[in-house]
């Protein structure tokens, strides 16, 4: 069996705990260094999760112990710097989402790179929720034929701005940090998009950004879709954080719906059965679909390093997702159809 691989992690804070509990499930890597900014933060974590080389500085921990990757678990504002800094080091590297402030930034970000030669995945997790993984499957299968219409819905009153308060700080709220998660999940489940047309609003005033965003994808080969998200939506039961899909095919259709229920319509007619997410031991409800989804895309990023495999979130894979960000708010602020 190969040595475990080593890794480091920059950016202790709300969600690294869900990055360093997966981290620990996997057998084959080990998290051996924590790098933070904020010295308390840093000193809890370590003690949290029992690790003790702890640094301020990210360069100094690369430099020093060389690990076989880094996981960098900042907000955008750091990503750009950090991601050169790994390049610079040669240390394959995986980045939160949003991967970047701007076009400019990503492209700068995978070039540097893949001059440097060493992989790059973006932390984009929620294709790989439990839900959407059996979405997928039905899809490959053929189950329904060749879908023709699709949407990807994520809509919730849930008080997200608590534990990430930053979210209601910047200019852009919803499609830049949530949105992002449902547009990658449109790709990955009808593929490229060719143009984008989309509408936004603020419904919550004690925000800066919009929370709410409707948008209409005409995907490359014909197929349409719609792309929903709300954080101003009250519902009988608060659906928070389930992604709901609906889509129809030639041959049948699919409805992934609030309960983790999926019903398939099929030439055998139709069958529903639970896609729920199962509650790891380190996870609470109601996040633990994306806990489950963040130890999935960290085992495909070891799987990946150890075969020379690219990542299907890879930085390039990403640049396409942020493409559909960026178009989506230029259709909203222009109210045209934007090439995606
Ligand atoms: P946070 O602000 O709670 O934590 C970020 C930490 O990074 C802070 O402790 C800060 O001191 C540290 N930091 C910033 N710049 C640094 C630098 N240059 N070197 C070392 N440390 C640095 O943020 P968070 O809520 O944990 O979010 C982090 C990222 O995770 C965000 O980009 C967010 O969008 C993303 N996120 C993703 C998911 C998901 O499901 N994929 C869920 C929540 C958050
Ligand atoms: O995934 C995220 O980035 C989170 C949340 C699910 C709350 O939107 O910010």
């Amino acid at each position: 069996m190969a040595a475990p691989l080593r890794g480091a992690l920059i950016g202790c804070g709300f969600f690294a705990a869900n990055h360093l509990h997966a981290w620990r499930d996997l057998d084959d890597t080990a998290i051996v260094a924590l790098c933070d900014t904020d010295p308390a933060r840093l000193a809890a974590t370590g003690a949290a999760f029992g690790i003790s080389a702890l640094y301020e500085d990210a360069g100094k921990m690369l430099a020093t112990e060389r690990p076989d990757f880094v996981d960098i678990a900042t907000t955008v504002g750091s990503h750009r710097a950090l991601v050169e800094l790994a390049a610079r080091h040669r240390v394959p590297a995986i980045c939160q989402k949003p991967f970047a402030a701007t076009p400019q930034d990503a492209e700068a970000m995978v070039a540097a790179m893949d001059a440097a030669g060493v992989p790059l995945m973006v932390h984009e997790n929620f294709r790989w929720q439990a839900p959407i993984l059996a979405v997928r499957e039905v899809l490959r299968a053929g189950r329904i034929g060749t879908p023709f219409w699709g949407r990807v819905s994520f809509r919730s009153a849930y008080d997200v701005f608590a534990g990430q308060p930053y979210l209601a700080e910047g200019e852009r709220f919803i499609i830049e940090d949530l949105g992002i998660h449902i547009l990658d999940i449109a790709r990955c489940l009808f593929g490229e998009v060719a143009r984008v047309t989309a509408r936004t609003r603020r419904v919550n005033p004690a925000i800066r950004g919009e929370d709410v965003a409707t948008m209409l994808l005409d995907h490359a080969d014909g197929m349409t879709a719609i792309v929903d998200c709300s954080y101003a939506t009250r519902l009988e039961t608060e659906p928070f954080p389930e992604t709901l899909v609906e889509i129809d095919g030639t041959a049948g259709s699919l409805r992934l719906a609030q309960g983790y229920r999926l019903t398939v319509v099929d030439a055998h007619g139709a069958e529903t059965r639970s896609v729920a997410p199962p509650l790891l031991p380190w996870a609470a409800h109601p996040w633990h679909g994306i806990q489950h989804s963040v130890l999935a895309i960290q085992r495909h990023w070891v799987e990946c390093l150890r075969s020379g495999r690219a990542p299907d979130t890879s930085g390039h894979d990403n640049l396409r997702t942020l493409a559909l960000v960026r178009a989506s708010y230029q259709s909203a602020a222009t109210g045209a159809p934007q090439p995606a």
